[in-house]
């Protein structure tokens, strides 16, 4: 058990860290209660590093929710994966995520490439962390979706691995086990004093969480014609004065042919995008919206400095 002294604060960042589509968004909505970080069923879905706070008793933990870490080919993916370590660098705490059934899968005799391709993402972050000399706390995830005799047989193929100082089972969408981890993870924040009030749960501007929230139903809407090549851009941000909000934003192709797609047949693929986003919104802000969206072609935009910096990345100069 932890003990607390009534005139000790602690606080701390926990980086989570794993393969793409591991669960680590999903992890850190459950761990504050909130959606602050979006979500889909794809790869490479968060793009930057993302700070969800939660507060246990006297202790603050900053969750820092990070890109998937894979083999980088594009620019993008390199200050993607680039983010990814820089959380993990300056965390007090780092939970490596696994998800189990895809792991568990690339131990058969024929796995699918998604599960060869995620386990070997896994492998090389063990690597990386002993190169840091690091440690983490494995987390095994979606063992929801696991026979419990399979996910013993998969831990015992880690649970040697020196890089790791826990181990943890759990799922992040259900909850099994989280709660568990949460009580570890305020153990090991240093003392100190909170970094953000007690009632925030999010370090993210607004306007760049309503370009999230776009993008992910993006992302879901046309995920198959559009692979990763569009960028959301939130450009203005008007307050009415009936409370509700008027929002302009650019989604950014790099070709006609892309715009034509995310349009669709009488712009009807933008405008449902445009109705999804905007509930959520709602929800999110707890106001009215009034969201009109936009679809620039900007040939080249991966390789635009600028659009990194609105996406809270660094540019790396290859
Ligand atoms: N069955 C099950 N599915 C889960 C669980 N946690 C996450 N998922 C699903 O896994 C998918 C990926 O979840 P994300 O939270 O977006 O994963 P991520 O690691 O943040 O992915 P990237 O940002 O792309 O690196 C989504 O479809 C989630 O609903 C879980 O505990 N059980
Ligand atoms: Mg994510």
């Amino acid at each position: 058990m932890i003990e607390f002294h009534k005139d000790q604060t602690r606080c701390g960042f926990v980086a989570i860290i794993g393969a793409p589509n591991a669960g680590k968004s999903t992890l850190v909505n459950f761990m504050v209660g909130v959606k602050v970080s979006i979500v889909t069923h794809k790869v490479q879905t968060t793009r930057t590093r993302i700070r969800a706070i939660t507060t246990v008793e006297q202790t603050q933990i900053i969750f820092v929710d990070t890109p998937g870490i894979f083999a980088p080919r594009r620019r993008l993916d390199r200050a993607m994966v680039n983010a990814a370590w820089g959380g993990a660098a300056d965390a007090d705490a780092i939970i490596l995520l696994v998800d189990a059934p895809l792991f568990a899968e690339a131990l058969k005799p024929s796995p699918s490439a998604r599960a060869r391709v995620s386990r070997e993402d896994t492998l090389k972050i063990i690597d990386g962390l002993e190169k840091s000399h690091r440690k983490a706390i494995l987390a095994f995830n979606k063992i929801d979706a696991l026979p419990r005799e399979i996910l013993l047989e998969l831990v015992d193929t880690l649970k040697d691995e020196d890089r790791f100082s826990d181990i943890f089972l759990i799922s992040a969408e259900k909850g099994d086990g989280v709660s568990d981890l949460k009580t570890h993870l305020a153990g090991l924040m240093p003392k100190g004093p909170w970094l953000y009030a007690e009632d925030q749960l999010a370090d993210l501007p607004l306007r760049m969480l309503a370009s999230e929230i776009t993008r992910e139903k993006l992302m879901v809407r046309v995920h198959q014609e559009l692979p990763y090549v569009t960028t959301v851009e939130t450009e203005r941000w008007t307050e009415k004065k009936d409370g509700s909000v008027r929002m302009e934003q650019v989604i950014y192709v790099e070709r006609d042919s892309q715009k034509s797609i995310l349009l669709g047949k009488g712009g009807r693929t933008i405008k449902e995008i445009g109705q999804q986003a905007r509930v959520d919104m709602e929800k999110s802000f707890d106001r009215r919206v009034h969201l009109f969206l936009f679809v620039k072609v900007r040939g080249k935009w991966l390789d635009d400095p600028q659009r990194y910096q609105e996406m809270g990345l660094d540019f790396p100069s290859a």
